[in-house]
């Protein structure tokens, strides 16, 4: 089995805007690595082998037909969330091609028996967790060009959760 979730991955510039932001948010929690900085659209959980294949595959159709939407997000508000005890960089899902995919990820990950979101869509990256409190800094204005679907693997090391990308579709 493995722990597996489908995101977005921003581009170098927009790394170097978040890990200057990291750098300016405080040391009170652990900040996320550069490498691990994603925008989630659906966390799978513990995955078969088979059903990893079968959401590959269905993927993969769907992005040779091009049925997967591009899109675009703006995230320009820090967020310090209680509950999972994160500070994030949040926005709104105003673009509609946006929404369809975050439906179509939820939809495929109940049609296989997955983990679904328990909550409405919130567009965000997660810049640290066991944040304590929103450190009272300005936000900046990230948009993110939503073109490439990635199915990123969850491990744990030595080092801490490592994220790899085990397979990436084109978003038309
Ligand atoms: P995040 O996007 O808010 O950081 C891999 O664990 C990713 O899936 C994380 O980035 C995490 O949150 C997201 N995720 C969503 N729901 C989760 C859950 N129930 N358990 C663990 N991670 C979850």
């Amino acid at each position: 089995m493995k722990r597996l979730f489908l995101a977005i991955s921003p581009n170098a510039a927009q790394l170097d805007t978040l890990t200057q932001l990291q750098a300016n948010i405080g040391d009170e929690g652990r900040i996320v690595p550069r490498d691990n900085l994603h925008m989630t659209l659906a966390f799978l959980g513990q995955c078969s082998a088979a059903q990893q294949e079968a959401l590959s595959e269905t993927l993969a159709r769907l992005a040779h037909q091009r049925r997967l939407p591009a899109f675009e997000v703006t995230l320009n508000t820090l967020a310090h969330w209680d509950k999972p005890k994160i500070l994030c960089l949040k926005g709104e899902a105003r673009d509609p091609q946006l929404v369809s995919l975050f439906n179509l990820c939820q939809r495929l990950a109940q049609q296989l028996g997955l983990h679904t979101s328990e909550h409405s869509f919130q567009p965000h990256i997660t810049l640290m967790r066991k944040a304590k409190a929103l450190p009272d800094i300005k936000s900046p204005t990230l948009t993110l060009n939503g073109h490439a679907l990635h199915l990123y693997h969850s491990q744990s090391s030595e080092q801490g959760v490592q994220y790899e990308i085990l397979a990436s579709w084109t978003l038309t």
